[in-house]
């Protein structure tokens, strides 16, 4: 009786233990506390449970975890919504961010990091970048070399920790059609660059910041990546008293051109980006915006070398529109990418918010359908949660919202030109030069004699009203 006994209890404890253990074994998330077992770099579980493949529901879902607007495969304006969008996720962001500022430490607790910087923790980030990107149905993604693998204590060393985690890479690419859609060596964190990179007034860092950007336009081609980045960071000053502005610029455009040059002899076909911001960490940066960057371009003649990455929080920065931006690039040829991004009205520096403006989305893609695409560019979301979001899942709303803003943009614009009177309006404006004189002046054939004989003979003109108030309705119709 008593043996009885004592099996019926040593059953039951056999059963608590093995629930206990399959419990652990089937933990469907990677916590920290458990790293060393289940939990290291080859884990191949996943980061994400419970938040399913992103699907398309339409405008009156209310499922935050389905895009209400953008429908991948849908065919928009002759091309799938994909397509034109080409949509990435920024690892830098949406794996490394943290939620710290200068006045609060991090506030994102994701159950997959240890707290550490090193290769293995780099590897599984890279893991949870994969199956963030496959949930989410996009299939590109954009990195700093130093976001997605530690630095080194020598060149070689951070060359080593950069080679173990593309390796990764991919091969979690391998069998899918992800890629980067671009790379970028980030040269803006380390003391070294403290004067800059390529401007930097030392000559031991311009030389390795160009053995940093070779390697990683290096690992962009290995993976296939489709463009390569220049954000200038430090590549500015903090005051004119001590500093050669001329010396500094002519650098620049010798680094960027033995990039170009490196570009053929590695056989990498995609565009170079110089992505504008006009200040922040520097006082100033000479890439302030599209129009600088073009004219600095075609003074060093590269202006055949190189496109501009466009982020709409550093056009505001610069005191424009991220539609006068996108806008000046396309009419210079230069439009190659943008980063999908927006600061605050009433904040003045670069908070990059996930875009949710209609209105500026409906803009941005206006400038997007003009240019037909951004082939091979697209949009990178260089956006991150606030400092207050701290639910994993928030991760997938702010994206899925990012997205869904652009692709109802892109579904405005094509009202737009099915409407047709937003263009017959601006046509109508500039009818005069419709004429034989305009067509002269255009051509540039109507010298100062001729346009004085006009004058004389046709008098004072009549100008007709620009309209601006009905162009509004219009655009407004569309919304
Ligand atoms: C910084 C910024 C960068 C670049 C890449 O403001 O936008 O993240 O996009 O270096
Ligand atoms: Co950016």
């Amino acid at each position: 009786m008593e043996s009885l006994q004592i099996k019926k209890l040593l059953f039951v404890v056999v059963c608590i233990t093995v629930a206990f253990v399959a419990a652990i074994a089937d933990s469907p998330t990677c916590p920290a506390s458990d790293l060393g077992s289940k939990c290291s770099d080859e884990w191949k579980g996943e980061f994400f449970p419970g938040i399913p493949k992103i699907k398309y529901e339409g405008p009156s879902s209310k499922n935050p975890l389905a895009f209400k607007w953008y429908n991948a495969e849908e065919v928009i304006l002759g091309k799938k919504m994909k397509d034109w969008m080409r949509f990435s996720v920024a690892f830098w962001h949406t794996f490394r961010g943290t939620g710290g500022d200068q006045f609060g430490a991090a506030t994102k607790n994701w159950p997959w990091e240890d707290g550490t910087n090193s290769v293995a923790m780099a590897k599984r980030r890279m893991r949870a970048n994969f199956e963030f990107i496959n949930k989410l149905g996009v299939n590109r993604w954009c990195f700093h070399d130093r976001d997605i693998a530690p630095d080194g204590a020598t060149l070689e060393e951070a060359n080593k920790n950069l080679d173990e985690v593309v390796e990764l890479a991919k091969e979690l690419q391998k069998g899918t059609d992800i890629k980067p859609l671009w790379g970028t060596a980030q040269l803006f964190m380390h003391p070294r660059y403290m004067h800059g990179g390529a401007t930097s007034s030392e000559l031991g860092v311009y030389v390795y910041a160009a053995a940093q950007v070779k390697k990683a336009m290096e690992v962009t081609h290995y993976l296939g990546g489709e463009n390569y980045v220049f954000w200038g960071g430090r590549e500015g000053y903090q005051s004119l008293l001590n500093t050669d502005m001329g010396r500094e610029l002519d650098h620049l455009a010798r680094f960027l051109e033995a990039a170009a040059n490196y570009k053929k002899k590695i056989g990498f076909n995609g565009n170079l980006l110089i992505e504008p911001k006009p200040q922040e960490p520097t006082k100033h940066q000479y890439d302030w915006d599209v129009a600088t960057t073009a004219s600095f371009l075609r003074k060093y003649g590269l202006i055949d070398e190189f496109k501009i990455n466009v982020e709409c929080n550093h056009a505001t920065l610069s005191g424009h529109s991220c539609h006068h931006e996108l806008e000046t690039a396309r009419l210079n040829g230069l439009l190659g990418n943008i980063d999908a991004n927006t600061g605050d009205p009433q904040i003045g520096w670069d908070t990059d918010q996930f875009l949710t403006d209609i209105q500026e989305a409906t803009m941005v893609m206006l400038s997007v359908v003009r240019n037909g695409g951004l082939m091979p560019g697209g949009f990178n979301f260089d956006a991150k949660l606030r400092r207050e979001s701290t639910d994993v899942e928030d991760l997938f709303i702010a994206h899925i919202t990012g997205m869904d803003t652009l692709a109802r943009g892109l579904r405005n614009v094509a009202k737009l030109i099915e409407d047709g009177s937003l263009e017959a309006l601006v046509k109508k404006r500039y009818a005069s030069f419709d004429s034989d004189l305009g067509a002269q002046i255009e051509a540039g054939k109507a010298d100062f004699e001729t346009l004085e004989k006009k004058a004389l003979e046709w008098g004072e003109p009549k100008v007709p009203s620009a309209k601006q108030e009905l162009a509004e309705m219009i655009f407004q119709s569309a919304l």
